[in-house]
């Protein structure tokens, strides 16, 4: 029936939210990973999630990307041994919540604005017990198994 068909679609679309996706963030969009570009302004309007990932893309020949922690970032000092990343085009997978602070250390661009500081949260686990952890996995998982379900009831009406 019409009415059975529209409630569970319904369902359907109240359930699918719930079900979290990885996101990717090209850092800077189309300008990349340069100087002179506002990376706050880039950040403030966005969501990082662990899981998500950002990709830094820049001329590997001139530039670089380093992690750094709150100090460096402020200074704009890049500590020597640090986690350097080289390729132009590299994806860093945010694997914990937290304060993340990234900065060239190539000499004047940090200072030139080419720094970012992004806040990361944990949408799956809020708490910090590891049975807790898996609680939330097997009931994610449980919500994806019923919007399935209840999309595949809604195709064969
Ligand atoms: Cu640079």
């Amino acid at each position: 029936m019409a009415s059975e068909r529209f409630v569970i679609l319904a369902i359907a679309v109240i359930l699918l939210p719930t079900v979290a996706i990885a996101m990717e963030y090209i850092v800077g969009d189309d300008k990349g990973w340069t100087t002179n570009f506002d990376y706050d302004t880039w950040a403030k309007d966005k969501m990082f999630n662990v899981g998500d990932t950002l990709v830094f893309r820049y001329d590997p020949k001139v530039d670089d990307v380093v992690k750094v922690d709150g100090a460096a970032f402020k200074d704009c000092v890049a500590p020597s041994g640090g986690d350097v990343l080289t390729s132009g085009n590299d994806n860093v997978v945010l694997k914990s919540p937290g304060n993340k602070w990234y900065i060239s250390s190539k000499s004047g661009h940090c200072a030139m604005g080419q720094k970012l500081k992004i806040s990361v949260m944990d949408m799956s686990a809020p708490e910090p017990s590891p049975n807790a952890a898996v609680r939330g996995n097997i009931f994610a998982g449980f919500q994806v198994f019923v919007t399935l379900f209840v999309l595949l009831m809604a195709v064969n009406y």
